[in-house]
């Protein structure tokens, strides 16, 4: 019931403003005005029970090894009562101090005297801290011993060991995040290039979460008018509220469809994309894994068959983290090994994001690279005619269906026209395409493609305008409206959020 959502005017800065019909079932004609009225306000963030609500929880946050400093991370109910124990500093105690205090002092057993080390201490107070829970932070010295000393005190002294992403399930639990704010903290960690971590801050400043709740908020109102059609005398209802939610609901799916066309950037951003080199042998396929790595890594020579495994390197090509793959020539191979690199090649096509096909246009295609080429038709793949420099018998012309680029590896290839077409092959963007700021990822899709396909039966259902088919089209957008949630954390199930967190490393 859509009135029994959590309401809370006090909280109004988290709170997202919806559409829907007043509930009375004897003022029909009033509820068909009252489509699109405002009604109430919707809490947008989980209200789910903290797995172990009473436990304080400690970690080290940084990484291990030898460095300046390490923080040990304390937060919960027991964690000023354990600072002010702990912690030996000019009065007064920690938990008399004002939030975002840094104090110096000694970190000290109090039973023993013995002096752990000396450490900053720095307080946060729920729920202004990155858990939302009352928090401190030791900062002593770095290495193995010192944080390790500290944190097994805190151990003896009741704190539990945080598991891998607690904190940060802990400030999603507790409302300071949502679950797109959560990944995007993981996403910035394992950012593996400049415009990763840009696209990680932007999810982290809510770019995303805002933009999904919205369209919770649009399905939300959509739903509360369907089911308030159910009440309608079939005769009664006027054919342009069916319509007018028809084109409401059309209007939610291009929304849906506009962010799944942001996956393949996050795929991209994320994990990185497969370019897999590929083509006849001694085309030119190493020299140009070279030229994109800016380094010699594979043996290029004037004899074909030079390289026999697959060989890969790690680049970053305008911010877009991608592995090239260069790999063994196609051809029917005179020996055991080549035969072994060539099937090693045809795997690696098999998980390619793209195909740089490489063909030596100053020949004419043969009937190998012709077969090569058909079979590539149902993938993405992109088609260098190299060798340019030599002449050109095979042209665009020769290629139907596939896009090409004429060049010469040797002498002045167009590198920036080059490296712009692989990324907006990988990225299905058009020429001189925007790249966005929100890239939904790989859990954000399978959410998303399910919730379109509700949303466009639910659509399907409405515009019939007939009486049977609002219920199932009520059934829809309830179902739509379930899988959106999933996107920015509403009712996630215990197991899926473990399965999210548990990526996380221990201390975030
Ligand atoms: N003239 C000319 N030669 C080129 C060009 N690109 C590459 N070559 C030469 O072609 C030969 C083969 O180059 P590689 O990069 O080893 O070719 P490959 O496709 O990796 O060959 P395999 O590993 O044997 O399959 C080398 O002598 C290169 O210098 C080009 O644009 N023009
Ligand atoms: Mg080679």
């Amino acid at each position: 019931m859509l009135y029994q959502l959590s309401y809370r005017p006090t909280e109004r800065k988290n709170c997202r403003r919806f559409y829907a019909i007043p509930p009375s079932p004897h003022k029909q004609k009033h509820r068909a005005s009252a489509i699109a009225a405002p009604a109430v306000w919707v809490y947008h963030t989980p209200r789910m029970a903290l797995p172990h609500p009473s436990d304080t929880i400690a970690a080290i946050a940084t990484a291990p090894g030898e460095g300046a400093i390490a923080i040990v991370r304390l937060s919960g109910p027991a964690a000023y009562s354990l600072a002010d124990r702990f912690f030996r500093c000019p009065p007064p105690l920690p938990s008399a101090r004002a939030a975002g205090t840094f104090i110096h002092g000694q970190f000290a057993d109090p039973d023993s005297q013995e002096v752990l080390d000396d450490a900053l201490l720095l307080i946060f107070r729920a729920p202004h801290s990155y858990t939302g829970e009352d928090s401190v932070e030791i900062q002593c010295h770095g290495g193995s011993q010192a944080a390790r000393r500290i944190l097994d005190a805190l151990f003896i002294a009741g704190a539990r060991q945080a598991e891998p992403g607690e904190f940060t399930k802990r400030a999603f639990l507790n409302g300071k995040i949502d679950l797109t704010q959560a990944e995007a903290v993981l996403d910035l960690i394992h950012a593996r290039s400049e415009r990763s971590a840009r696209l990680a801050t932007a999810q982290l400043e809510d770019a995303l979460g805002h933009r999904i709740r919205a369209l919770y908020g649009t399905l939300l109102a959509i739903s509360a008018d369907i089911e308030a059609m159910l009440d309608f005398p079939d005769d009664e209802l006027p054919q342009s509220i069916p319509n007018e939610i028809g084109s409401r609901l059309s209007a939610v799916s291009a929304e849906i469809q506009a962010l799944l066309d942001t996956w393949h950037e996050g795929h991209v951003l994320r994990e990185g994309a497969r370019v897999v080199i590929a083509g006849a042998p001694n085309v030119g396929k190493s020299t140009l894994l070279n030229l994109l790595a800016g380094r010699d890594r594979a043996i290029v020579s004037p004899h074909p068959g030079t390289t026999r495994d697959t060989i890969e390197e790690s680049v970053t090509l305008q911010g877009y983290p991608m592995q090239l793959v260069d790999t063994a020539g196609l051809r029917v191979a005179p020996c055991e090994i080549e035969q072994e690199g060539i099937r090693r090649t045809h795997r690696a096509l098999s998980q390619a994001d793209l195909c740089l096909c490489l063909v030596d246009a100053s020949q004419d295609l043969s009937a190998e690279e012709e077969s090569f080429l058909e079979a590539q038709k149902s993938q993405k793949t992109l088609v260098l005619l190299n060798k340019i420099d030599l002449g050109q018998k095979t042209t665009a012309q020769n290629l139907s269906g596939f896009e090409s680029i004429s060049l010469s590896l040797k002498n002045e290839p167009p590198i920036d026209e080059l490296i712009e077409k692989i990324i907006q092959k990988i990225l299905h963007k058009p020429s001189g395409g925007e790249h966005g700021a929100l890239a939904i990822s790989g859990r954000h899709k399978y959410a998303l493609l399910i919730a379109l396909e509700e949303v466009k039966n639910a659509e399907n259902r409405i515009k019939t305008g007939s009486e049977a088919d609002f219920l199932p089209a009520a059934t829809h957008a309830k179902a739509a409206l379930e899988q959106i949630g999933y996107v920015f954390g509403k009712n996630c199930s215990e197991e899926m959020l473990d399965a999210i967190f548990s990526r996380f490393c221990v201390g975030k």
